[in-house]
């Protein structure tokens, strides 16, 4: 399996290409990975080094790899994060170079814009993701948010949830997997992820854990699309969400500020708990 990831890198902990590589390498994915900027660290830590990368450095690599001629076995692009609009058109083509290629070729779009009811990427790259990215997506990840903002309205309910993930189908990506949903229906203590794809839903719930981390959403990004590429849906959702619980439990265990994604990596094989999905 080979997987194009065009995500941020970090030299210090676990955010983007930082924390999705490494779970899909330890699955057996081959990762082609594209790093839009190079930073010391997480901005979340409250100050940081590095440099953004100009767009034209990721066309560049991706047209290095074109002229490889290895582009026909590329199974998938995955893209996270997205700093500045010419990052995301430079994304876009990466995916139409692909997908020309190899047809088959699924493009996992997480569509970052924020969370908790705040927008935090700059103006114009939430409508780049609504009006660009998505309607070329196959399998989009967004938190509860996220949904709300793509699809312009609350999602309070399950029912909402799913009428939301209808509307967003509608926009291009035929699989969607929110994350971090919290409904009417949601028991305080604990923390949905809804799958749609075909007409059908599948609701898996985990325990809530009391801290968040960055990077997370990254990794179960990652961790979705490389068991959706093998598998139906509701399994992916499963096998992700499993394996996700394990790592932010262990590193909370841990009381690291970082996920502890090398350490935890046994997690991404054998989960240490599994969570069934409940068609809903
Ligand atoms: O986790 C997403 C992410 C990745 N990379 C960078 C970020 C963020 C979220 O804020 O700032 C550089």
């Amino acid at each position: 399996m080979n997987i194009l990831s065009i995500q941020s890198w970090v030299a210090y902990g676990h955010v983007g290409n930082a924390s999705a590589a490494f779970p899909l390498q330890r699955l057996g994915a081959e990762v082609w990975a594209v790093n839009t900027v190079q930073f010391s660290n997480h901005p979340g830590h409250g100050a940081f080094r590095g440099t953004v990368f100009p767009a034209s450095l990721i066309r560049d690599c991706v047209q290095g790899i074109e002229e490889r001629g290895v582009l026909p076995a590329c199974d998938a692009v995955l893209s996270g994060y997205i700093g500045d609009a010419e990052t995301g058109e430079a994304v876009l083509d990466a995916v139409a170079r692909v997908k020309s290629a190899n047809p088959a070729a699924l493009y996992c779009c997480d569509p970052v814009i924020g969370d908790d009811g705040r927008v935090y990427v700059r103006p114009g790259i939430a409508e780049l993701l609504r009006d660009h990215a998505l309607p070329l997506a196959d399998l989009a990840t967004p938190n509860q948010f996220e949904l709300e903002w793509l699809t312009g309205g609350t999602v309070g309910t399950l029912a909402a949830a799913k009428a939301a993930i209808v509307a967003l189908q509608a926009r291009g990506p035929r699989c969607v997997m929110v994350t971090s949903l919290r409904t009417e229906e949601t028991p305080a203590d604990c923390v949905d992820l809804l799958v749609g794809e075909g007409g059908r839903f599948w609701r898996l719930r985990t325990p809530r854990l009391e801290q968040s981390f960055n990077g997370a959403g990254d990794a179960i990004a990652a961790l979705f699309l490389f068991h959706r590429l093998r598998g139906e849906a509701a399994g992916a959702m499963a096998a992700a969400a499993s394996s996700i619980h394990g790592l932010l439990r262990r590193t909370m265990e841990a009381g690291s500020r970082e996920l502890l994604t090398v350490t935890a990596q046994e997690e991404f094989v054998r989960p240490s708990r599994w969570f069934e999905p409940e068609g809903v």
